[in-house]
């Protein structure tokens, strides 16, 4: 299997969010996405290849004009307000009801205005590292399109929280929905599996009023689990997407019967709907050892994750998101990868 990498998310490095209360060490970090590569390169998987450079118009499919002009220059922006300050940009004050939604002007709107959350800072290399991502989600796309099996998207900062126009849950661009417009594009009929820890609020609300990409997500309940405020199991899609969006929330502590009793239904609806390709919102933060989350997902339970998918019979793109214990998340990873593979 291809699996598409570049060195330039390096550059974005999180040093701190801010949750129940206070600062807390990045999660999101550098070290994930190199851990993933140096497994793929023990296990001998395929090559790892550099990403095309792709024209900004497979984002502004998805992505609103002002919301990509945003995020291109809000870093210097930010800089040159607190220019006597070297912090990551984090908004501090949102357009909650009664104030007024102002997306242009100073720095402060705007950072309420498109981003919905505190964990998701800018700092100097997120533009660049988030732009690339896309490259490389679309170069996996590409891949596949062109006949592939299969590839793998070694992207960071991940992307299924981020929406048309607002940013968060560490996600700037939604890669996957990037990808899947693109293979929309070339005459495809696709469908995205959301296996992340989280709901893939961004890539639900992206394409809930459409049926011409299906939705299925598996994530942990939102009644206790971030994103909080979408992911449950009456959001089935509006006017023409009505029933083109289906979550499975699952309870705390959730292990590997119950999550592949849910497995095998959404693959069941991405089937039914006639899909001819699937794109993955691969998230491992499902793992029984991730700091973040609460599922009791084992190392060896991926191996059955990708077999699963692989039944399924569809040309794949798996594009990394979500992932947090460092040091089984490049094993995990390509366990799903394998097990796809071997099924
Ligand atoms: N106390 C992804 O996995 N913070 N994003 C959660 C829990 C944000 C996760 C707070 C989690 C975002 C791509
Ligand atoms: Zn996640």
């Amino acid at each position: 299997m291809k699996t598409f990498y570049a060195a330039t998310h390096l550059e974005h490095s999180p040093k701190e969010e801010f949750e129940q209360g206070r600062a807390t060490p990045a999660v999101e970090i550098p070290e994930r996405v190199e851990q993933v590569k140096r497994r793929l390169e023990e296990r001998k998987i395929g090559p790892l290849l550099k990403p095309k450079t792709f024209s900004d118009e497979p984002i502004l499919r998805i992505h609103d004009n002002d919301f990509v002009r945003f995020l291109t220059g809000a870093y210097p922006k930010w800089r040159e307000k607190y220019w006597n300050d070297d912090a990551d940009a984090v908004p501090s004050v949102w357009p909650a009801r009664g104030l007024r939604e102002m997306r242009d002007g100073d720095i402060e709107k705007q950072l309420g205005s498109y981003c919905f959350d505190t964990a998701t800072p800018i700092g100097k290399g997120t533009w660049s590292a988030a732009r690339e991502a896309v490259n490389i989600a679309l170069s996996a796309a590409e891949a596949v399109h062109g006949g592939e099996r299969a590839a793998f998207a070694l992207a960071r900062p991940p992307g299924h929280h981020a929406s048309s126009d607002v940013y968060g849950g560490y996600c700037y661009l939604n890669n996957v929905a990037i990808a899947a417009q693109w293979l929309l594009d070339q005459g495809h009929r696709p469908a995205i599996l959301d296996v992340d820890y989280h709901h893939g609020n961004g890539t639900q609300a992206i394409f809930y009023r459409r049926k011409d990409v299906f939705f299925a997500s598996i994530h942990a309940d939102p009644s206790f689990a971030y994103p909080h405020y979408l992911g449950y199991a009456d959001e089935k899609g509006e006017g023409a997407g009505e029933e083109q969006n289906i979550n499975f929330p699952l309870a705390k502590k959730t292990a590997w019967p119950e999550y592949s009793h849910a497995l095998d239904r959404a693959l069941k609806a991405v089937k039914d709907y006639g899909a001819d390709v699937l794109l993955i919102s691969l998230g491992l933060d499902t793992f029984e050892g991730d700091p973040i989350c609460r599922f009791k997902i084992t190392t060896e339970d991926y191996l059955r994750m990708g077999e699963a998918i692989g039944r399924a019979g569809l040309p794949s793109v798996f594009v990394f998101e979500g992932g947090y214990n460092i040091e089984h998340l490049g094993v995990n990873s390509v366990n799903v990868l394998e097990g796809f593979l071997g099924a």
